[in-house]
């Protein structure tokens, strides 16, 4: 390997003094402008992480809910997983380098991970539609090709496309084919084979409408529609023809502000969905005959999916050993229903999917999702050999329940969160169950919760224990919030740095909204005072 060659190069991706960057909650993110650098030598980190594993690796660049002129970049792992907790700390090590320590800090991973310099490497490369992405997407393709890797550029992709593309790589084509007409025939196949089983159940003429974030999502669902336009048609808004991507509309703004995106045509009692800017979120919702807006989140989808689940397990006889992941925004009334009614192990974890992924990957079936509507569900690989056995062998009703199962353990995608295959597995369960939306909205109801944004000098002083439930730094603030939320009934808040924007996320939940609200200001308030707050102080809403 040509250390001095990489230098040279890395020269003309130079570093803006005194930047530092960390490898976030998904990846580095930030405004598009300060990325050139991050682009080139993740492109470099990506061959080292391809010769080590000696497998395929996947570069993503996309900032995926965040605002237009922010850009950002995700490495995925052989399996389609997210990059190893270690390798991330190697990403921000190479990320702050000054250029002339880049060829000691390469030779450092490589020694400490034991990489063979001659050992072949292979990376693709997905991005989203940001003008900024297909420029950067060159500076990774840059720092690929100077370590002497192989790559494939998938061009425009949404997140779990390429996540699935590494994953179908890597095995050998047992996942799938690792090309958009395998990702389309794979889930259409398992969509239509699930949703055969529902020709009873009234709803012949299902059609959803899609807000797309004026993101990748739409360019995706158009190419992949006639798949499986018998069995549904989805209506398309926001789908980037004009307005800008997240902007006003997509699952992010969905869920934190409550309300429907602009730009959608809502009937009432119309089921609508949003996804965000890379389609690796889906969130649902409808407006009643009152006009009132149901938002049905990441919790409600969980639900919905793991029941299903579990009816079709009863069904076939078998007791497998079902989980649910939240975190710490999961609604109080979801985990309670989950625990209580449905009688499902609930685990809690830190926010981002790695760390969702990774404990859902202890069940035979693990469901996760987070409140914002990253999730998907993961079968160990027995299961999927077993249920697959027996929806050959078996038939009669029992038969009927294994070959439900089989489809949808093929419609999800098992690498990563994916709004569309999400989006076909809940169009299909709703079906097949002759759910209407608000039918499936009265599970349970949520708790009001409200969440807000504060701007402080360094997020890095707030340090939280208990998957993020509480803060242990700075000194004060956690005994602050508790004493808040005694004055609340049925209250719950927290405060966490967000790894992909530069702010503290507040969460509050209690019996009214009026409280949740007052809750959240709050407890912004405090953190406004305790942890350096800038600009505005946090108003009342
Ligand atoms: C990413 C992560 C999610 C996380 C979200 C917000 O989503 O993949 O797991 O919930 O960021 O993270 P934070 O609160 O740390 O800003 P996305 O859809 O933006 O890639």
């Amino acid at each position: 390997m040509d250390l001095e060659a990489v230098c040279k190069r890395s020269a003309c991706h130079a570093k803006p003094q005194g930047l530092v960057l960390q490898y976030g909650t998904a990846g580095f993110r930030t405004n598009a402008q300060h990325l050139d650098h991050i682009m080139f030598r993740m492109g470099l980190l990506a061959v080292l992480r391809s010769k080590q594993t000696r497998s395929t690796i996947g570069v993503m660049v996309t900032a995926s809910h965040n605002p237009e002129e922010d850009n950002g970049v995700k490495l995925i792992d052989p399996l389609g997983e997210m990059l190893a907790p270690s390798w991330e700390e190697h990403a921000t090590c190479l990320a702050s380098a000054e250029e002339q320590d880049m060829p000691r800090v390469l030779t450092a991973i490589m020694e400490k991970e034991a990489v063979d310099p001659q050992q072949a490497a292979f990376v693709v490369i997905g991005r989203d539609t940001r003008p900024s992405s297909e420029k950067l997407s060159q500076s990774v393709i840059d720092g690929v090709t100077v370590l002497g890797g192989q790559f494939h550029d998938y061009g425009l992709l949404t997140t779990p496309q390429l996540h699935y593309m590494v994953y179908c790589r890597n095995s050998g084509d047992r996942y799938g084919k690792a090309t958009i007409e395998g990702y389309c025939q794979k889930l259409s196949k398992a969509f239509v084979e699930l949703t055969k089983q529902a020709s009873c159940s009234g709803d012949e003429n299902r059609s959803v409408k899609v807000d797309c974030a004026n993101g990748i999502g739409a360019l995706k669902l158009k190419e992949m529609e006639h798949y499986f336009s018998q069995g549904l048609s989805v209506q398309l808004f926001n789908d980037g023809t004009e307005g800008r991507l997240n902007h006003l509309c997509g699952a992010d703004f969905v869920k934190s502000h409550q309300k429907p995106p602009q730009g959608m045509e809502m009937k009432s009692n119309e089921r609508c969905c949003s996804f965000d800017g890379d389609a690796d979120r889906i969130v649902y919702y409808y407006c009643d005959a009152n006009g009132h807006f149901h938002l049905i989140d990441g919790d409600k989808i969980a639900t919905l999916i793991s029941s299903f689940l579990k009816e079709l397990l009863l069904e076939l006889g078998e007791s497998l050993n079902i989980g649910v992941i939240q975190t710490a925004y999961a609604n109080g009334s979801s985990t309670r229903y989950l625990e209580e009614v449905m009688k499902v192990p609930v685990h809690c974890t830190k926010t981002g999917v790695k760390h969702l992924h990774h404990k859902a990957q202890e069940f035979d079936i693990g469901v996760y999702f987070e409140a914002n509507g990253h999730g998907t569900a993961l079968f160990s690989e027995a299961v999927e050999v077993k249920i697959k056995r027996l929806a050959q062998e078996l038939e009669d009703e029992k038969g009927k329940a294994a070959k439900m199962l089989a489809s949808i353990i093929d419609l999800f995608n098992q690498a990563a969160g994916d709004a569309i295959s999400d989006m076909l597995v809940i169009e299909a369960i709703l079906a097949l169950k002759g759910l209407t939306v608000q039918q499936w909205d009265a599970i349970y109801v949520d708790l009001p919760n409200r969440q807000l944004k504060v701007k402080v000098a360094d997020r890095r002083v707030i340090n939280t224990t208990d998957a993020e439930r509480q803060a242990v730094t700075p000194p004060g603030l956690q005994e602050a919030i508790n004493d808040l939320v005694k004055k609340y009934k049925l209250a719950r808040a927290f405060v966490r740095p967000s790894g992909t924007e530069d702010i503290v996320r507040v969460y509050a939940e209690a019996d009214s909204q009026e409280s949740a609200d007052r809750l959240a200001y709050e407890v912004s308030l405090v953190v406004f005072q305790l942890a350096g707050g800038i600009g505005e102080r946090p108003q009342p809403s």
